[in-house]
């Protein structure tokens, strides 16, 4: 088998917890769908990832089918057989997939031109993101634990993007988040991706100069209390430190692709 799809993408996140979780071997192909050399089309016309392709060639897509087949394959369950568990299990999933759906279109519309943006459209999907966090916090909560579900891999991938992405989204202050959310953290499955516990590994230094290095495909963190993002072309489009504006900071940053330096002229004190 092998799976096209993008290492930053909640989706193709949830795709590949889910074959690590079964153990099922594949190919991972990197493939990101914006690209203007993007080879995606030829396994989903959609132009979107994550896209399986079968032993016999055949494609399949969008990453709820792509999850609803691997569960059928021999491996750990994440999908129960019970109608209303399994009901529940794929609300929950479409509850994640819908809070990405949401950052995804806030995200991707305020990068356009100021000029341009609909502060109405993204303040419509930051109340879905916000109240998908809630509704995720009240499903664990009333669960109290159990096994771990596709719903629960499908909310955590939404979460781990959104602080991948939209780190001023503070979903780790709920408690019952931050501890079902470090508990599924602890899994070798989830050590695929964006995450905080891969930050640690990019870290350069934190000293009054502040000098980061971004894997190539990361390109927004969080390291202590600095966030960062930069957009696809490599350009920085936001950074703060905890509630602090960030005058202090100059920012030399490569092209996309290169390592990236967010460079403090001051001491910086917290
Ligand atoms: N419902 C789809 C969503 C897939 C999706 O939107 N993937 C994004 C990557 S995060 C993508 O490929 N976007 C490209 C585009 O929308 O043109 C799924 O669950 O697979």
């Amino acid at each position: 088998m092998k799976l096209i799809g993008s290492k930053t993408s909640p989706y193709v996140r949830k795709v590949r917890v889910v074959m690590a979780e079964k153990g099922i071997a594949h190919n991972f192909v990197e493939e990101n769908a914006w690209s203007v050399e993007t080879t995606v089309p030829r396994f989903n016309p959609l132009n979107k990832v994550p896209a399986l392709t079968l032993e016999d060639g055949e494609s399949i897509y969008d990453s709820v089918v792509i999850v609803e087949y691997l569960d059928t394959l021999p491996g750990l369950r994440l999908i129960p057989e019970d109608p209303r568990a399994r009901a529940l299990v794929r609300r929950d999933e479409a509850l994640g997939d819908g809070i990405s759906d949401a950052g995804i279109a806030m995200r991707l519309e305020s990068q356009r031109d100021p000029a341009r943006q609909d502060a109405a459209w993204i303040a419509r999907q930051k109340s879905k993101v916000d109240s998908g966090i809630n509704a995720v916090s009240r499903s664990v909560a009333h669960r109290k634990g159990g096994p771990m579900t596709v719903g629960d891999i499908a909310c955590a991938c939404a979460l781990f993007w959104l602080e991948f992405r939209l780190p001023e989204i503070r979903w780790r202050d709920d408690p019952v988040l931050r501890a079902w959310a470090e508990s599924l953290e602890g899994r070798p499955s989830f050590a695929i991706g964006p995450s905080k516990r891969r930050q640690a590994s990019t870290r350069r230094a934190i000293v009054p100069g502040i000098t980061v290095s971004l894997a190539p495909t990361h390109f927004a963190r969080t390291v202590g209390d600095i966030s960062y993002s930069t957009g696809s072309d490599g350009r920085l489009s936001s950074l703060a430190a905890a509630s602090r504006a960030p005058p202090w900071c100059e920012t030399t940053i490569g092209p996309f692709g290169c390592r990236r330096r967010i460079h403090a002229t001051k001491a910086w004190r917290p």
